[in-house]
């Protein structure tokens, strides 16, 4: 941490940048990790490869997130947040290398491929989001109101609302701490997970449905097509704790998440939970994926049911060399 605060002290003007798909935690940490570099005097542009999904539109200066791809912005560095390799920043990859600055590298995901020239990886954080209130901390920059409510809501979305094993102590008393800047967190958490409309809900159902169990009874897989969301005219990116029903049925140690990738024809996005010693992490990483040991993502190029097939084989595999 205190090199990215060297390298914050050194330079003036920062690219800050996260993964596709944006999310709580991505969204949360750029918008803070902007409020601290202004804070220090610095600039700042955040320029992400997705627009923010519209249920984050409501966060105070979402619509200051960039999506201009040829942005003329001159930057001294580019920070990347809560992204295990550069790629994960999409088309905003080839600018940073294009333009040949120095990359500040923060994330938790222990599958982070310390691409940067700074790297501080802590697989030990719940979020980036954590990662930059510690910055707050060690920069004396002044949190606002504001800055609280986005780490807030990258913690509480990062770690499925305190549910996942990510959370600790350190996460409950940072999310002590931010609550005392005058934060509701019931009225935060209506905000984020409580304005699903009734297509979104539908779509659930239709997703529900298609919940099925490895005859062991160790992995239960759910999935989204395209033809779904035709049907029900719901938002994919709502659809970020559809994982949770597999991985709640009891003595399940694998869910896995299986969805049509909306940009990319014949790409399937898969997701992995882990909810026991399985580090899925692997699983993923198989595959050309990451992320962490008991939450991973993964991009299979396919039809669903040949993808499926393999995905679940390695699975299992993976789960017989876990009882060796
Ligand atoms: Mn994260």
């Amino acid at each position: 941490m205190n090199k990215v605060i060297e390298a914050l002290k050194k330079n003036k003007r920062f690219l800050i940048s996260a993964h596709v798909n944006l999310e709580g935690d991505s969204i949360g940490s750029q918008l803070a990790m902007k409020e601290l570099l202004l804070g220090l005097g610095k600039e700042a542009l955040i320029l992400d490869d997705d627009v923010v999904p519209e249920h984050y539109r409501f966060l105070p200066k979402a619509s200051e997130i960039s999506n201009d791809l040829g942005t003329k912005f001159e930057f001294d560095a580019a920070i990347v947040l809560d992204c295990p390799t550069l790629k994960r920043t999409g088309k905003v990859a080839d600018i940073i290398t294009a333009r040949n600055k120095p990359v500040i590298n923060i994330d938790h995901h222990i599958s982070n491929e310390s691409f940067g020239d700074v790297n501080w990886v802590d697989p030990n954080a719940s979020s980036a989001g954590e990662m930059v209130f510690k910055l707050f901390k060690g920069t004396a920059a002044t949190l606002t109101k504001e800055g609280a409510l986005w780490l807030y809501i990258a913690i509480l979305t990062d770690t499925g609302s305190f549910n996942y094993d990510n959370t600790s102590s350190i996460t409950h008393e940072i999310a002590g701490e931010l609550l005392g800047y005058g934060l509701e967190p019931a009225a935060v958490s209506e905000t984020v997970y409580e304005r699903r409309s009734l297509s979104d809900i539908k779509l659930l159902g239709l997703a529900l449905s298609t919940i099925t169990m490895t005859p062991s009874g160790d992995i239960a897989h759910i999935e989204i097509t395209k033809d779904m969301l035709r049907k029900t005219g719901a938002d994919i990116a709502k659809s970020e704790g559809v994982i949770n029903y597999p991985r709640s049925i009891e003595n399940v140690k694998i869910a896995i998440f299986f969805k049509d990738d909306l940009k990319n024809q014949g790409m399937i996005n898969i997701s992995f939970r882990s909810k026991g010693d399985v580090d899925v992490n692997k699983i993923a990483s198989a595959f050309g994926g990451g992320g962490h040991a008991k939450a991973a993502g993964c991009c299979v190029k396919g039809n669903l049911a040949e993808v499926k097939r393999k995905v679940l084989a390695k699975a299992e595999e993976a789960l017989r060399k876990g009882k060796i």
